[in-house]
């Protein structure tokens, strides 16, 4: 074991979701990755150590094999007992969750940055879990912070080098700790057997490959979803091999965002357009957003799947054994959840944005479904959003209720009214201005004299009802999170929200969102934006977000 020296960084702290930089800030600054990882590392109770067991697994973005050396390396001479690796390195973030959670893992960490590119320009990202498979909350992420700042050796076995490819047990002799044990195990063997459980895979297969069946086309991007995809949608459940489509993780996701939306899924929105297919999905770089369109392109807002999941929850066996306990969404989700929960007397649960936040409420026995209006969906089988399982709860509710993607939502609409939704994201802005704008923001609006007021644009008027930095004191244990996001409410429950995204690496992400509840049946089939425009140019102009930081557009609009 050596001991190395190494100088603190001021800028470890982890985000929304991990700690995410330029691949290049990994590389050229000296330690940079062994510091991190030997903060999480010392995070961890070393009472728990020798017994424990870490989960590790990546989305195969350049530099995550050499980040997962450096973690066997640092773990084993940090006394760590046993670590379980996906084979090659790759593991989806929803299957690192599951395996941590199936062998009591003390936690795991996860290398990725998500939706972000990949590549030697791209971004890389690492990421700790805890021992109930979610992202650790943010006392542990502070504590990891904090060690970070102030690190001045790591401890390391640099000779010792695993062997990622071949599934098996390797075992080391550590100087005087236990032997250390590295497992290396299927990617997906550990997740496929849990969806297994979940669904019925009887009628998904009768509905992807029987008599009658429907086509779907999958896109993953490249990302890390692909052999999940291959192994149970086409291998086991029927689909066509070329059903799925870029399903070979690829270090820089073949140069593109591996990302679900409809501008960087552009070639899976124009295949669907076609007519071909009666269903399509993509998935993010490490698994756990999806995107879910219907036949010629139409798409669900994420927004509203969490609530067509909701209404439907029966066609999925295991709400049948567990029942529901609770729903959730995070606040710039739009509201189309809390007309579910309301028509079917369940508790709905407002959060700050991430999903560590829902972690707890699981814990605790309050949540069974919740979603985020940027592609996640999951439920209380895990502690994180879940790509696949999105994509089968959908083919579930298609198979039981024998309608289209479109026609369910249609229906959805009508029975529940819509809340229509936009998001605005205008990347890399400086950093400077984006927090000028935000702050200036803030104080117009706590000004006494901005409650009441109205705004108009085109033929509507709304009226502001209530404006705050949204706040959020956790139910199960009491923390409190600042900050999360500001809200303008005006009186008919329309809301303006804007805030600072916390999974960028370079400038600032601004997020502008805008959700508007209309039940009359002549709106509800129109373009969202078009309902939203009048309230679109209201932010704008309260905000003044244009002038202050010279964007005339977003660079995505969902
Ligand atoms: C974004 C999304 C948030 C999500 C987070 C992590 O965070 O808005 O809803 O939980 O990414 O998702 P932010 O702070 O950039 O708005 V993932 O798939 O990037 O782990
Ligand atoms: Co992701």
């Amino acid at each position: 074991i050596l001991c190395n020296p190494t100088s603190a960084y001021t800028d470890q702290k982890p985000g929304t979701s991990g700690l995410r930089k330029r691949v290049t800030v990994f590389q050229r600054n000296q330690h940079y990755a062994e510091n991190f990882i030997q903060s999480i590392i010392s995070a961890v109770d070393p009472s728990q150590r020798q017994e424990g067991t870490l989960v590790v697994g990546g989305d195969g973005r350049f530099f995550m094999k050499d980040a997962i050396q450096l973690i066997v390396q640092i773990a084993a001479a940090n006394g760590i007992g046993r670590l379980v690796i996906g084979q090659n390195g790759i593991m989806s973030t929803p299957a690192v969750s599951c395996v941590i959670r199936k062998i009591k893992a003390i936690g795991g960490i996860i290398l990725t940055a998500s939706h972000n590119p990949g590549g030697p320009s791209g971004d890389f990202g690492i990421k700790y879990n805890i021992s109930n498979g979610g992202p650790a909350p943010e006392g542990i992420t502070d504590k990891i912070f904090q060690i970070s700042k102030s690190i001045q050796e790591y401890h390391i076995c640099p000779e010792l080098k695993v062997d990622l490819c071949a599934i098996g047990k390797q075992t080391f002799e550590v100087d005087t700790f236990k032997p250390f044990t590295v497992e290396i195990v299927d990617s997906v063997e550990s997740y496929a057997e849990m969806l297994r459980d979940i669904f019925d895979f009887a009628a998904l297969k009768e509905l992807l490959s029987g008599p009658n069946h429907i086509s779907v086309r999958l896109d993953a991007m490249h990302g890390v979803v692909g052999p999940y995809v291959k192994k149970i949608v086409c291998d086991e459940l029927g689909s066509p091999a070329n059903s799925a489509v870029n399903c070979v993780p690829s270090e820089d996701f073949g140069g593109h965002h591996p990302d679900p939306n409809l501008t960087y899924a552009a070639d899976l929105v124009s295949t669907m357009k076609g007519g071909e297919y009666d269903f399509g999905a993509a998935f993010d770089g490490d698994g756990d957003r999806n995107m879910i369109l219907g036949k010629h392109g139409f798409f669900v807002n994420p927004s509203d799947s969490v609530a067509v999941i909701g209404a439907n929850i029966t066609c999925i066996p295991y709400f049948q054994k567990t029942g529901v306990k609770g729903l959730a969404r995070s606040m710039p989700t739009s509201g189309a959840l809390d007309n579910v929960a309301k028509a079917l007397k369940m508790q709905l649960y407002e959060t700050p944005t991430g999903w560590k936040f829902f972690g707890n409420l699981m814990d605790a026995g309050k949540l069974s479904l919740c979603g985020e209006e940027s592609f996640g969906t999951g439920s209380d089988h895990i502690r994180e959003k879940d790509g696949l399982w999105a994509v089968l709860a959908w083919l579930s509710i298609l198979a039981s209720r024998k309608q289209s993607v479109e026609d369910v939502m249609k229906e959805h609409w009508q029975k529940f009214g819509r809340n229509f939704f936009t998001r605005y994201d205008y990347e890399e802005v400086d950093s400077d201005a984006a927090n000028k704008m935000i702050a200036d923001l803030q104080q117009i609006m706590f000004d006494k004299a901005f409650i009441g007021q109205t705004f108009s644009s085109g033929d509507k008027t709304y009226k502001v009802e209530k404006a705050d930095n949204f706040e959020y004191t956790d139910p199960v244990d009491g923390s409190v999170s600042k900050g999360q996001g500001l809200r303008i409410i005006f009186s008919d429950g329309s809301r303006i929200i804007f805030r600072l995204s916390g999974t960028g690496s370079a400038g600032a992400t601004i997020r502008l969102y805008i959700d508007s509840f209309e039940n009359d049946p002549q709106k509800i089939y129109q373009d969202p934006q078009v309902m939203l425009a009048p309230l679109v140019d209201i932010a704008l102009r309260i905000s003044q977000l244009q002038e202050k930081t010279g964007r005339n557009g977003p660079t995505v609009i969902t």
